[in-house]
Parts: C-alpha cells; structure tokens; sequence
C-alpha cells in the first residue's frame, strides 16, 4: 500500500466501487464511510448497485448512514473528483437517466476510462452478460431469501467479533467459496465478461455485480472486478503509475488499528 497520502488520504488517480446496496441491511455502510473518508482520486466510478431499488420497493430501510455515503460522494464532487455512476441491475430506474448529470455526477450506461500508462478499460455493471450465462444458480441464490438471512447472520457473527475486538470476517464470502457451483460460476461470469470486451477492442474490463474482486488476464484482456461493499468490502484503485489494486478494506482498518496500537518510539 504505497499510495501517495495527502493528509490522512491515500490518493490515487482512479477508484472504482460497486454492489454498495444502499437501503439493505446488509450494506456495510460503515465500512464504506471509513474508506471514503481515507481515500481519494481524480476520478471516481460508481459501478452499479448502488442504491438497491428492488429491496426498497418491498421494505423502506434508509437509516442515517447511507445518508451519510451519498452526502460523501456529493462532497468528492464538490471538492473537484470526476464522478461517473453506471447503474446496475438494481438501480436500473438511473438508467433512464443516462447521459444526464445530477449534481455534477454524469450517469452512463459504460465508459471508456484510459490508465495512466495509455490502456483501455471498459467500465460496465456487469448484469448485461446475466442472459448469456447458462448457469444462473448463484445469481438466483443472490436474490433468494436463504442469502438474505445469510447476510443477517452476517451482521450478528460480526457483531460478536467486535465485541471480542476480532476483525471483520465475512461470512458469506467464505461460504460462497466453499460452493462448488458458485465457483464455476464465478470463473465462468469472468471469462464471458473478458471475451466480450476483447471483441470491443480494448485492452480490459472493470464491472462488478458478482459480488467478488479480481485482478486476472484471460486471454490477453485484463479482467478487473471491483466486488462490493455487502460482503467482502473492497474497492479497486488505479495508482498515479497506471497499476491496479484491490483493496480489501477490513484489512486496511485492522493494519491501521495495529499501527496505532504500537507504542511511539521517542528519539533519545
Ligand atoms: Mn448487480
């Protein structure tokens, strides 16, 4: 982690963050704020799911956090960050809106975005390839009451864990890995995601939607997935130099916590 810091942020020229969720309770809005408020980058991209537009139609959730997330993102604007939002398959109702901007954030339906070392990145949601997958199980999972009770049990087994000062763990992410179809899936979703963006010419794609971050090359497209704020909590950055990362947040709380827990060494 060798970000040029300014103050307390680490800054970098392009931070990408999807599948937030906002007015769900499995929205780790907490976590969220903590990154936004440690980071910063010319360039910001909102790469669907931000808001979950389907939960909130069965069940208004909206508490004072997720205010909190999107009075953030407004002030990255006003302090000068470029911010595109692409909307995704549960805040498709933004998708109406796109090639307008509201408060200075320009809604797309994908961009084009150029790393610093000259490559091409198409930066989509991700949905759009849900009608190509022949497999749809761990999509039809994702939105299945099992999952949603997986995420409460989530909240609760972390919630002991900071009790007992132990880190954030996801829960849901380790039983998903031990899935063997979601696994298949997973690597299946990357590839189709890889293979569609090679036929457009560019030399990599950034999208989220399935829930998992990954930096991989198939087939000489780099595939970029910036994985979401429900369950593994991670943003995906573009370094000053063009190099990508994967930032996995709960670990950057627990190494800063472990930092400052460390007695101050006074020159004698
Ligand atoms: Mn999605």
């Amino acid at each position: 982690m060798d970000a040029v810091t300014a103050g307390n942020r680490r800054r970098y020229r392009t931070i990408w963050i999807s599948d937030i969720h906002l007015g769900t309770r499995g929205c780790n809005a907490a976590m969220l704020i903590d990154f936004l408020d440690h980071t910063d980058s010319d360039t910001l991209y909102l790469v669907g799911d931000i808001i979950d537009g389907w939960r909130m139609r069965k069940r208004f959730y909206w508490p004072a956090a997720h205010n909190d997330v999107v009075r953030r993102i407004m002030k990255r604007v006003r302090r000068g960050t470029r911010v595109v939002y692409i909307p995704g398959n549960h805040d498709e109702m933004f998708r109406q809106f796109t090639g307008l901007s509201f408060g200075g954030i320009e809604i797309r339906r994908r961009a084009i975005h150029e790393t610093a070392d000259g490559r091409k990145l198409l930066v989509l949601h991700g949905d759009e390839f849900d009608t190509v997958m022949l497999t749809h199980r761990w999509l039809a999972y994702v939105g299945d009451a099992a999952y949603e009770a997986l995420m409460r049990l989530n909240i609760v087994v972390n919630r002991v864990r900071q009790a007992f000062k132990l880190p954030y763990w996801s829960l849901s992410k380790h039983a998903k890995h031990k899935v063997k179809n979601a696994v298949a899936f997973i690597s299946r979703f990357e590839e189709v995601v890889a293979h569609a963006a090679g036929e457009r010419g560019v030399d990599g794609v950034v999208c989220g939607h399935i829930h998992t971050a990954e930096i991989r090359e198939i087939g000489g497209i780099a595939y970029y997935n910036d994985g979401d704020w429900v369950e593994g909590c991670t943003a995906l950055v573009e370094h000053l130099d063009g190099r990508m990362e994967v930032l996995h947040w709960a670990e950057a709380i627990a190494s800063r916590e472990r930092a400052a827990a460390r007695p101050v060494r006074l020159a004698a």
